[in-house]
């Protein structure tokens, strides 16, 4: 980046801060973005007049909201709940529900400003979104479950609709409070539309949504260590998390040849040193979807569980953080680099600090973030609302090749905007440019609006 870049791009955060006061997630996101596009935005003036970054960094609306809901025992709670419409001008508004008490306004406003250029990634017709509260279903039954959605969705229903927001799941948000959710919703508008997705297969859910983030991940991963001459079979593969996007990246990787060498919660992660295998893969899915249970719970013999720490000192040639933002910080990134890790390839949103980016850039590690490398999620979300608007639903295999195809697609733009020198990829400049352009493009026609 030149001085007068670098001048331009310091400008505009000293701006953000200052409109986005205290809001540290959210001027993360946007500092990743407007590093990389702001070259790009300097040589296109018409853009510029346009004030195209200020806008796009602007949320549509925010909608925020008091949840009350009532425990087992009738004691009244109360959450706050938020639906962040970040942007349409790609498509309605596209983007899950996180419930998680780490949830706040600055969350989700990271969360939905990524989400405009993840989805512009997927090439279908998808604005930007993301909403959810700081409600924390850990501990909770599931009648307190079922009344918490339900109350949330008496006040989303007026903002939601198929051709204006859709969400979705996220942290905490399943095939279990997308149902309660989609159920409360028809109750109150008395009408089946595809409003939500992730739903259940029997009403309207898409084959291959539960797996899509996690094998889309895979998919993009094994892409990027193609072009770079390699691949993901054989590899020892890190994977963070247990929840949705872990479960089906560690599935998809050991289908294809890899090995799990790690999985984790909030409280430690466990180590199999010589990878996880089927059987094992399973007993973990059932413990934690069936049951809802803890992973220090699994008890197998070639497995150690370790209480409280991440799993970025074991040895591997790739790592997969599946968890949550900022999961991944400085010590993890010099202790992955040190054990001579190839590439990063993020399942969860920002998932790495800018200071572990730094350290993964200057040595050259491959470097995938989330709204490339996750979009499989969403883009098989669209593909959901594609089946429901045609009243129709496709196969396993024909939406597996579908996301086979769009992941294909995203890579190949990470590669059109983000090559630098002889075959190297810088994939966060690409992703980020390749998303913004398209954006910029649609806000451009539409005028002053
Ligand atoms: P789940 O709720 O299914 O699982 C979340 C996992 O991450 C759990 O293992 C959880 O552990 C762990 N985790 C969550 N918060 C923290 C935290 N603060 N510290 C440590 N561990 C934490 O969520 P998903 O798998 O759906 O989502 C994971 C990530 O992927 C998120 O960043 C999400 O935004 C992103 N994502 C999800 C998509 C989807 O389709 N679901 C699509 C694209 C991205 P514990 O149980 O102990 O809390
Ligand atoms: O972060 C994400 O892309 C998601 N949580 C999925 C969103 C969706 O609408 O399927």
């Amino acid at each position: 980046m030149t001085s007068a870049e670098q001048k331009e791009l310091d400008q505009f955060m000293q701006g953000l801060k200052k409109r986005n006061p205290h809001e540290t997630e959210f001027q993360q996101a946007v500092y990743e973005v407007a590093t990389s596009v702001m070259p790009w935005y300097l040589q296109h003036d018409e853009y510029r007049k346009a004030q195209i970054l200020e806008r796009v960094t602007e949320p549509d609306r925010i909608i925020t909201f008091r949840v009350t809901w009532q425990t087992d025992e009738e004691e009244i709670r109360a959450n706050r709940a938020w639906r962040v419409q970040f942007n349409h001008a790609l498509g309605p508004y596209k983007g899950g529900l996180r419930f998680h008490p780490s949830v706040t306004q600055s969350v989700l406003k990271f969360l939905g400003f990524e989400q405009i250029f993840k989805n512009s990634l997927t090439g279908l017709p998808m604005g930007g979104a993301k909403g959810g509260s700081n409600f924390n279903p850990k501990g909770k039954s599931q009648n307190e479950i079922m009344r918490f959605c339900q109350s949330m969705m008496i006040e989303l229903h007026r903002h939601i609709g198929e051709d204006i927001d859709v969400p979705a799941g996220d942290i905490g948000v399943g095939a279990r409070e997308v149902s309660y959710l989609f159920g409360q919703y028809m109750r109150l508008e008395n009408r089946w539309s595809g409003v939500l997705t992730g739903k259940g297969l029997s009403f309207g859910g898409s084959a291959v949504r539960k797996e899509a983030t996690g094998w889309g991940c895979v998919y993009f991963c094994d892409d990027m260590l193609k072009h770079h001459g390699d691949s993901l079979e054989g590899k020892r593969v890190a994977v963070s998390g247990s929840g949705n996007v872990a479960l089906y990246a560690a599935q998809k990787l050991i289908q294809i040849g890899a090995k799990v060498v790690t999985l984790s919660d909030s409280n430690g992660f466990i180590y199999i040193k010589d990878g996880l295998t089927e059987e094992r893969w399973e007993a973990i899915r059932a413990l934690k979807e069936d049951h809802r249970g803890r992973l220090s719970e699994f008890k197998s013999i070639d497995a150690e569980f370790h209480g409280g720490e991440r799993p970025w000192n074991v040895p591997c040639d790739v790592a997969m953080p599946c968890a949550t933002q900022n999961e991944l910080g400085e010590p993890g990134a010099k202790a992955l680099v040190k054990n001579g890790v190839m590439a990063v390839c993020e399942g969860a949103n920002m998932p790495t600090t800018i200071d572990a980016i730094k350290i993964f850039r200057e040595n050259h590690v491959l470097h995938a973030p989330g709204k490339a490398s996750n979009a499989g999620g969403v883009a098989v979300s669209g593909l959901e609302q594609s089946q429901n608007a045609m009243r129709i639903s496709w196969p396993a295999e024909e939406v597996d090749q579908r996301l086979q195809h769009i992941m294909k697609n995203i890579h190949q733009r990470c590669i059109d905007e983000g090559t630098i020198g002889i075959n190297r990829v810088d994939y966060i400049d690409g992703s980020n440019i390749g998303g913004f352009k398209k954006v910029a493009e649609a806000m451009l026609a539409y005028g002053a609006v």
